[in-house]
């Protein structure tokens, strides 16, 4: 441990908050005794600028929450019921083991599924030994979809690697263009670069179905109609081309496909695109003008406006644009969408790859509802042979956050399903454990951390000693491995051992970071330019090496080629008998004081959040005779649930918001926004839906 001490006895460690954000924070934590008392933000740190957000400054409240889970357990109660018993580790692993192997022998390996997400970012605890163990089970793979893949499909297909400006050079920039992304809830480290470029006189623009935040406090305000963002990147680059406002030098040199991209533009002028978008044709073409003449320009989209069947090519669309305006030439211009592909770390030693019998099937996590019930959303049955027996979830919360939630919770209630959940918390899926774990929190455990918001490698080191009997990730499939038998070198290695083979890369970009310097520094850039721009000249990590407005790739993947529009699968455009029905369009974005369902059981932070509630238009809400306050009820054909409406300015027509994710068991009647949403994925990536989707309000 690196121990600074202090007054009083009191002694300082290096962590990093490990919750799925792109801001990754250092943070240090104060002990006294065996005791953390304090969480703060690294004022040492560039990015994390000596603040943490309002949710990981409340921290303690979660490590020190009387919910925590303390020790294994065993299911008493019918499955949901939350009814469980005390056991000792030894009983709950041996249980865990004779049924895999039960499993396995009756219906082969693959009828176990491992089921986990970003509880914890740490590159040990998100995946290293339990990947080891699960590929050296023959167990089925999970796709893990449920966030980020369509828009990093899409903008790899473009720009070849996930990384774009660097997030700290946007303090240069003239224009800011912010799509689909509530900085201020949901990446607020950005906010101070932005802030600067501001005071410098850059301009910010906010695109969004939803008047949030960050748009609230921008320069200007647009409505976009939900998924439509690929349409409007089209007509942007009809009006470049057509005013012949691109950067011909860029094109020529650094771009393939230029003449096909402009055949394809001819098909989106801004009137078309007008209408689909529903934004005006001269805020378009102001727009686009003002994209290709001020410089540098910075596009920041996150991922909001991929969560809708087109979202991997709305990303690509995009991506295409700082190619034709050569933003990319410029310090502070460009667009980011995640700085991940950028950390070449050794994933191959962390999860072994290797390890995965051949022809091992891949279970795509935001269809868990279709896996868990074995029948498709249109009533297709066995779809999967063989059926999934037992399922291992860890830093996941499903049950709650997986689309089509009474597919997810008819899937958990089998009484022939066999459920491990290793948890902090009594979350809505561990309600539907045979056997539950007891998990360590960021304070008790080590980990290495990369980031998809900025450019540094840190490093976690354990501030208290685990809580009660929890013990980390890494230590439970470490035991379960030795009581497989598993005799591989790999499941002995330590946390820090497995640190080092991460680290282990020849990189350039990794020269110089080992785990001895992260020990001291706590947190160090990856060896890169600083500043960096990445794609002045070029050097796209595509396959032609250029930035690809025609991609083979996509041709070869059964995609078109070259970007184009596709409509939300839920609306008018696409399925008109469907939106007769259920006309209006919800999103359900990330909540500002809860980080998906984390936090979203922590006291102080349901109290900011007041309770679940959905925001309608006024002109929504007088047609239905709806009020602020009302309780309303939502619906569609897979599901319902109520909550308390708010009438507000900040949607337009057509528009509904309800901040997510609560936990169903604190809403009303049980029920949270996924009974809504749909198993329904992505153009690319398989990735869920969450924002396509249609339902009907009225009043309770
Ligand atoms: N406070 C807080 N922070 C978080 C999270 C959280 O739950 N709470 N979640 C974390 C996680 S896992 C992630 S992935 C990120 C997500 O962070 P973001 O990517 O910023 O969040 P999104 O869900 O993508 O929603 C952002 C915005 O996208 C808008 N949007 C929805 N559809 C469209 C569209 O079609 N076009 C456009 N232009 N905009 C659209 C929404 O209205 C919303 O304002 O945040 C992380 N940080
Ligand atoms: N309607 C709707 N649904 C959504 C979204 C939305 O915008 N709208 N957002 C989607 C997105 S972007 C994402 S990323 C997913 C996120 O979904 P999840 O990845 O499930 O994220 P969380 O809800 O934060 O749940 C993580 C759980 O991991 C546990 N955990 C934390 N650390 C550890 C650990 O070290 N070990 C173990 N065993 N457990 C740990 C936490 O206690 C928590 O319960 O949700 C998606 N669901
Ligand atoms: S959730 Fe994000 S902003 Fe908040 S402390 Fe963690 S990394 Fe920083
Ligand atoms: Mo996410």
């Amino acid at each position: 441990m690196s121990l600074n001490p202090t007054q009083e006895n009191t002694q300082i460690i290096h962590a990093v908050c490990p919750h799925d954000c792109p801001d990754t924070c250092s943070m240090l934590v104060t002990i006294k005794g065996d005791r953390a008392i304090k969480v703060e933000g690294n004022p040492n740190h560039r990015f994390t600028d000596g603040f943490l957000c309002t949710k990981v400054s409340k921290y303690l409240d979660r490590v020190y929450h009387e919910g925590r889970i303390l020790y294994p357990q065993k299911r008493v109660g019918a499955k949901g019921s939350g009814k469980f018993v005390r056991i000792t580790w030894d009983e709950a692993l041996n249980e865990i083991v004779t049924r895999f192997k039960q499993i396995a022998d009756e219906y082969g390996p693959q009828a176990i599924l491992p089921y986990s997400y970003a509880g914890t970012m740490g590159l040990l605890h998100y995946g290293s030994m339990d990947r080891r163990f699960f590929h050296r089970l023959g167990a089925s793979l999970l796709d893990r979809t449920i966030c980020a893949t369509a828009g990093g499909v899409g903008y790899q297909y473009t720009v070849g690697a996930k990384y774009g400006y660097d997030p700290e050079s946007i303090k240069h920039a003239k224009l800011i263009l912010i799509l689909g992304s509530n900085i201020l809830t949901a990446n607020v480290h950005m906010w101070p670069f932005i802030a600067e470029a501001r005071k410098a006189g850059a301009k910010v623009i906010v695109i969004d179905p939803y008047q949030n935040r960050t748009a609230a406090v921008s320069d200007e305000y647009i409505a976009i109609k939900p998924g439509t963002d690929g349409a409007l990147a089209l007509g942007l680059m009809h009006v470049m081309v057509a005013e012949t406002l691109y950067d011909k030098d860029y094109v020529y040199n650094y771009t393939l496909g230029f003449t096909e991209l402009c055949e394809r533009l001819k098909e989106y002028p801004p009137s078309k695109v007008a209408s689909i978008t529903g934004i005006p044709v001269e805020k378009i073409v102001e727009l686009a003008r003002a994209l290709a003449t001020t410089q540098p320009a910075a596009i920041r989209i996150s991922y909001g406006l991929q969560r809708h069947r087109g979202g991997g090519m709305a990303v690509r669309n995009l991506a295409c644009i700082p190619a034709l305006t050569g933003a990319w030439r410029h310090l502070g211009g460009g667009i980011l969408l995640s700085t991940s592909g950028a950390f070449p770390l050794n994933n191959e030693a962390l999860e072994r790859p290797d390890l995965i019998p051949p022809k091992t099937r891949t279970i795509n996590m935001s269809r868990l509802g279709e896996a868990l019930t074995n029948s498709s959303p249109n009533g297709k049955l066995g779809i999967f042979d063989p059926p999934v027996k037992a399922i291992y979830v860890y830093n996941s919360n499903p049950a709650a956050v997986a689309p089509d939630s009474k597919a997810v919770i008819t899937g958990f209630k089998r009484e022939d399903l066999f459920t491990v959940v290793h948890e902090q918390f009594h979350t809505d899926t561990a309600d539907y454990a045979d056997i539950l774990l007891p998990a360590t929190t960021q304070l008790e455990h080590f980990d290495l951390h990369k980031a998809y918001g900025h450019y540094y490698v840190m490093l976690n080191q354990p501030a208290i000693a685990p809580l009660g009997e929890a013990r980390s990730n890494t230590t439970v499939f470490r035991e379960l491995a030795q009581r497989m038998d598993f005799t591989e070198p790999c499941f002995f290695d330590s946390d820090e051992q497995m640190a080092e083979q991460a680290l282990n890369s020849s990189h350039p970009a990794l020269s110089g970071i080992t785990l001895e310097r992260l020990k001291k520094e706590g947190s160090v850039r990856l060896n890169i330019p600083d500043p960096h721009i990445p794609f002045a000249e070029g050097n796209f990590p595509t396959p032609s090496g250029k930035c690809e407005f025609y991609s083979e790739k996509m041709l070869k993947d059964g995609l078109d080629p070259l970007p184009t529009f596709i409509p939300p699968i839920e609306s008018f455009e696409a399925s008109p008998e469907l939106f007769k029905r259920y006309p209006i369009s919800l999103i359900s974005p990330p909540a500002h004081s809860f980080l998906n369902s984390t936090f979203a059981n922590v006291p102080k932070l349901i109290k900011n959040e007041r309770e679940p509630m959905i925001e309608i238009s006024v002109d929504d809400a007088a047609k239905r005779g709806i009020e602020t306050g009302m309780q309303v009820r939502i619906f569609n054909d897979r599901g319902e649930l109520q909550l308390k409406a708010l009438v507000s300015q900040k949607v337009k027509p057509g528009v509904a918001i309800s901040p997510s994710v609560w936990w169903h068991k604190l809403s009303p009647n049980g029920r949270n926004i996924n009974f809504t949403t749909s198993q329904t994925v992505t153009d690319m990536g398989g990735g869920a839906t969450f924002y396509d989707n249609l339902v009907e309000v009225e009043p309770v």
